[in-house]
């Protein structure tokens, strides 16, 4: 299937709102939820998802306004979401504004490896799924409400005014 930039914009926006959705249900208490001690808290990745954005995305020489990935980690996390919304449509309108469907066929180098700019963005996408994965689970400990990404979450079904699956 040809890979245009607004193909890739369509994709890009359906998975940051996604992503969106998670950052914004965080509480300030949540980012501390741990699965073991030896693992990262739900405020690291969350920040990690935010900060990955400009460590890969900047990669494909894309110039935007990004967080750099040794900024602080913030312990409010409406400012972990908001500089996620703010990074996200920024990337948005410098796709538009320096990359043609062309583009999407140069290669760069990504740790080591050639990839297309397409390819790229789709393991920076699959990247924030796999990390997205790990949060609706410390979320889950935490007590949160868990949006429904793919599906819906239990708690969606109670929205609905029905009840969850058999377990
Ligand atoms: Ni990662």
């Amino acid at each position: 299937m040809l890979i245009t930039v607004e193909r890739i914009l369509t994709h890009w926006e359906q998975e940051s709102e996604s992503t969106q959705k998670i950052l914004d249900a965080l509480t300030d208490e949540s980012l501390k939820q741990e699965v073991s001690p030896k693992d990262r808290t739900l405020g690291r990745i969350a920040w990690h998802v935010v900060t990955s954005l400009g460590e890969m995305i900047g990669r494909t020489g894309l110039k935007f306004e990004a967080i750099a990935e040794e900024a602080q980690v913030p312990q409010v996390a409406r400012e972990m979401a908001e500089a996620y919304r703010t990074s996200s449509a920024a990337i948005v309108a410098a796709i538009r504004a320096q990359w043609t469907d062309a583009t999407l066929n140069e290669e760069v180098d990504m740790y080591g490896e050639m990839w297309t700019i397409a390819n790229t963005l789709d393991i920076v996408i699959k990247h924030q799924t796999h990390h997205r994965g790990q949060m609706t689970v410390l979320m889950r400990q935490a007590g949160l409400t868990v949006p429904g990404v793919y599906g819906p979450s239990r708690d969606d079904w109670a929205t609905y005014g029905e009840q969850p699956p058999e377990l």
